[in-house]
């Protein structure tokens, strides 16, 4: 065991000495270090994808969180009902960046807040009459929207309302399609399911459904990028750079018709493996299109990305790709030796949902800094062996952390940056420790592509060098 090993691993030692006998058993398994065997081998014992244990602060979100606020929820030209009680709906509104274009209440409806607002009477006698008389409503009132989903909240679950046979009736009433998603937030022990649950209700009522007018050799969908500060579209200007047709992008500044004819893709290219693997592996099973991930974060792992995108095409679109890596190369290396003297050296560490734990490190590093711990509210193991190899000897990796997991590590790593989310933040404000979130990009981005990693740079920079951290103290 290397010094650093050990280091941390006397560090999670005395973490855990804080909790009563049977956590401490339970939250063990929750953390791994990196070590030069793992990190070579990308085995990952770390427990992961299981409840948490009840009492301990977690920063995990709900299957209804999972579907309608990840998945669904920026398809922007249909409405997505919250069907329940008013504050699921109510809380989640807008709270996610995913940026669609169009004009409001014709073509994109993503800013609107729709609820069945169930009542007590709902509950007792059934709210399947009430989300019959939504939906037409919905159709009056949006005549041009092109589909509807009925996302679950959990009393609907729990007092067994019939929302697959008000969808049928509905989508024969109305001529749009009206899709029943059962992910009530008691479902599965994160947003992960939800997740898992919308992929399969797009595979179920819009997978192949609709034609592609023109094939062509470079077809593309980009599934699972969220359009977060406008992400997708970052993205989608280098794929089309290279010749690409991007003819579908799942979900940020989606449509349902690109849901529908994504079975007519040449290659699906996937950018958040955790929320929507199911529907690359479904594609592939069903009609044989090839997937593959890829990473747009930071410009070392773009410009790989780019390469192992153009290596699935021809020449032509090769050369292309070497053509664009070599016109921002200069514009990249600039960026690196304006900001990376400023943040060299410096240690970071993460704790974000299921992807971007290990898909920002590149970026991180690209600028010289150091990230000391990361890890995920709700990734799988498949994600924790992805993340190994990114990881360096003595990395600590967690799963699901407490907030007490992560604020002792912060403060005895004595790190210069966290990135976590919005329940963080004001805490690390607090502490003094520079903050940035890392799901909303703190109303910043773009930061895929090369466009987005000038923002990030620059963001990055501005947070730890920021005058104010050394104008107050933290009075403990
Ligand atoms: Fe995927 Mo916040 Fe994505 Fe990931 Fe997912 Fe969520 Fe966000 Fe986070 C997400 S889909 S909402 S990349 S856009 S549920 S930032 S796993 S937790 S890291």
């Amino acid at each position: 065991m290397s010094t650093k090993v050990e280091e941390s691993q006397a560090l999670i030692d005395e973490l855990l000495e804080v909790y009563p006998e049977k956590t401490k058993k339970f939250r063990k398994k929750h953390f791994q270090i990196a070590d030069e065997e793992t990190i070579e081998s990308g085995k990952c014992s770390i427990k992961s994808n299981i409840k948490s244990r009840p009492g301990v602060m977690t920063i995990r979100g709900c299957a209804y969180a999972g579907s309608k606020g990840v998945v669904w929820g920026p398809i922007k030209d249909m409405i997505h009902i919250s069907h329940g009680p008013v504050g699921c709906g109510q809380y989640s509104w807008g709270t996610r960046r995913n940026y669609a274009n169009g004009k409001l209440g014709i073509n994109n409806f993503t800013a609107m807040q729709i609820t069945s607002d169930f009542q007590e009477r709902d509950i007792v006698f059934g709210g399947d009459k009430k989300l019959e008389a939504l939906c037409r409503e919905v159709k009056e009132m949006f005549p041009l929207a092109k589909g509807i989903s009925i996302q679950s909240e959990c009393p609907v679950g729990l007092i067994g309302d019939d929302i697959e046979a008000v969808g049928k009736k509905m989508t024969n009433e109305l001529g749009i399609p009206v899709i029943p998603v059962r992910c009530e937030g008691f479902r599965g022990v994160s947003q992960s399911l939800g997740h898992h649950i919308a992929n399969d209700t797009i595979r179920d009522h819009v997978m192949g459904t609709r034609e592609l007018a023109e094939s062509g050799p470079y077809d593309v969908a980009i599934i699972g990028d969220y359009n977060i500060g406008g992400d997708a579209w970052a993205s989608r200007i280098l794929l089309e750079e290279i010749g690409l047709r991007v003819i579908a992008q799942w979900s940020g500044d989606g449509s349902i018709n690109e849901l529908g004819i994504t079975h007519k893709s040449k290659l699906n290219l996937i950018h958040c493996y955790r929320s929507m693997n199911y529907m690359a592996t479904t594609l592939e099973e069903k009609y044989g299109i090839p997937w593959m991930e890829y990473n747009f974060f930071g410009p070392t792992k773009t410009i790989e990305s780019l390469r192992a995108i153009a290596a699935h095409f021809d020449e032509t679109i090769q050369e292309n790709a070497e053509r664009v890596i070599a016109k921002y190369q200069l514009e990249m290396d600039e960026i690196i030796q304006k900001y990376r003297p400023r943040l060299e050296g410096k240690k970071v560490m993460l704790i974000i949902g299921g992807l971007r734990a290990r898909h920002t490190i590149g970026a991180y590093e690209d600028l010289g800094m150091k990230i000391v711990a990361t890890g995920y509210e709700f990734a799988h193991k498949d994600d924790y062996e992805k993340t190994l190899s990114e990881l360096h000897d003595g990395t600590i990796l967690y799963d699901d952390p407490t907030a007490y997991d992560i604020e002792f590590l912060s403060d005895k790593l004595d790190i210069d940056l966290m990135g976590a989310g919005v329940k963080e933040k004001y805490v690390y404000h607090k502490l003094g420790i520079p903050f940035r979130q890392m799901h909303s990009w703190d109303y910043s981005g773009p930061y895929h592509g090369f466009d987005g990693f000038k923002v990030f740079a620059k963001d990055m920079d501005t947070a730890i060098n920021s005058p104010v951290w050394d104008l107050l103290a933290a009075p403990y």
